[in-house]
């Protein structure tokens, strides 16, 4: 018999709307004609291919979601099955689309001037710009509050200068959102420049040909090798008044644009987890022993049942918030509850697909090594599996754990 595509034993497609389901094939056909191909080699050699954001940009996926400038104005249901279908392939290029569409994008169509938005927005949605969102520090990602990266006002100019950890694309991008203590809220001439309520962190746009910007690639990664992350040295960036975002102040700015890309992640590490099922259920049905397929076995018929079983939860979990986030009605805590779970359970999709395949399993024959490394990295990123569960247990609780 021939085994269904995983994705299609629940009918998961008569949920979707026709313009959904043609987002999320061309989302796939992309991914397999041009990142597939490709992407062990670059993982292997860790390369970030350029020339595939012209490509992203010309599809329509970057900050698809958004309206106007260049964007798509997608529903949110349309954007998570294309962060699915590109995280299939590589946990990498869905983090691209999350940084430069959730992330960048987000913050410059959200709390952007009507003239930042006009400068950078359409070349960022067709791939001719490159964005990147500079919030982690060098002590540590879960605590922006914390954060020591200032801009002082110095006549009509801000100077910024700080450091930032993990920034995606950093050295390839042409704008950085940075996000910094402004030191003195009352600003120049008693202007509260913090903005309403004394609030202290703002976000600019600096151009990254700024001189004291500084960019350098983080060696030594086992995850996401097909992608780049930084460490960013801002010593005395000089930008002009205008380049910081007017309508963010205070941690909601970055936080709202933290929702978008967490909300991303809850549907693309499905998208790793359904590759790694593919490949553990087409080899069990291929390799033999003790003379019939591995399938056969009950132990991996339930390890491949739970596997199936956590997947489409985690589609359907997925598909629920995105139905509420269309309605405006998704909350930061329902967020992390998808991030939570959608995560862990591809990582323990992984795992359960490495031992099915065997030896074989660690090699770069397959996908599942690369996958479960990436995974790692979107474990970490857009707050921590602790980070998601004391936000729950706040919910849960009206009690503050952090
Ligand atoms: P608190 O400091 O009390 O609140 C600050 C303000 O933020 C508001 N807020 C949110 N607003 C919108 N959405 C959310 N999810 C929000 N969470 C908090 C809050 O209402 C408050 O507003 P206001 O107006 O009263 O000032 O913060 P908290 O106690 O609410 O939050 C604590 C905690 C731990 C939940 C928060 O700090 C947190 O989420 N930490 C994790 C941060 C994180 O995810 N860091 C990883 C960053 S990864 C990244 O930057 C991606 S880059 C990817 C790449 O470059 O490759």
């Amino acid at each position: 018999t021939t085994a269904p595509r995983v994705d299609q034993v629940f009918d998961l497609d008569g949920l979707l709307s026709d313009e959904e389901r043609a987002w999320q094939q061309r989302a796939r056909a992309f991914a397999q004609e041009r990142i597939l191909p490709i992407i062990e080699d670059d993982f292997e050699q860790r390369h970030f291919r350029r020339e595939l954001v012209h490509e992203l940009g010309a599809q329509g996926f970057l900050g698809m979601h958004l309206e106007g400038y260049g964007c798509a104005g997608a529903g949110a249901v349309s954007y998570g099955l294309v962060c699915l279908e590109l995280e299939a392939a590589d946990s990498g290029w869905r983090t691209f689309v999350s940084v430069q569409g959730s992330l960048a994008m987000s913050a410059i169509r959200r709390y952007g001037s009507e003239e930042q938005k006009q400068r950078w927005l359409l070349g960022m949605a067709r791939g001719e710009l490159i964005g990147c969102f500079a919030l982690t520090e060098p002590q540590g990602g879960s605590d922006p509050a914390a954060m020591t990266t200032t801009a002082r006002r110095d006549g009509d100019d801000w100077v910024i200068d700080g450091a930032k950890r993990w920034i995606g694309l950093a050295s390839v991008a042409d704008v950085a959102v940075v996000w910094a203590r402004v030191d003195d809220p009352t600003g120049p001439e008693g202007e509260n420049a913090a903005g309403e309520g004394g609030a202290a962190v703002r976000g600019f746009l600096v151009p990254t040909t700024t001189p004291g910007y500084a960019a350098t690639p983080i060696e030594g990664k086992l995850s996401m090798r097909a992608s780049v992350q930084c460490d960013v040295v801002f010593d005395g960036v000089r930008i002009p008044a205008d380049a910081m975002l007017p309508e963010a102040s205070g941690l909601s700015g970055p936080f709202g644009c933290l929702n978008e890309a967490r909300y991303g992640i809850v549907w693309g590490a499905m998208g790793a987890a359904r590759s790694c099922l593919e490949a553990a259920l087409e080899r069990s049905r291929e390799r033999e022993v003790f003379g019939r397929p591995i399938g056969a076995n009950q132990l991996t018929q339930a390890k491949l049942a739970d596997m199936l079983l956590e997947l489409e939860k985690g589609i359907l979990l997925a598909l629920h918030l995105g139905r509420l986030k269309e309605r405006g009605q998704l909350t930061p805590a329902q967020i992390s509850v998808g991030k939570l779970n959608s995560v862990r359970e591809a990582l323990e999709i992984a795992h359960q697909a490495r031992t099915i395949l065997g030896g074989d399993g660690i090699t770069s024959a397959y996908p599942v090594m690369r996958h479960a490394a990436n995974l790692e990295s979107v474990r970490t990123y857009e707050g921590t599996d602790e980070i998601h569960q004391l936000i729950i247990g706040r919910a849960l609780t009206g009690l503050n754990a952090f």
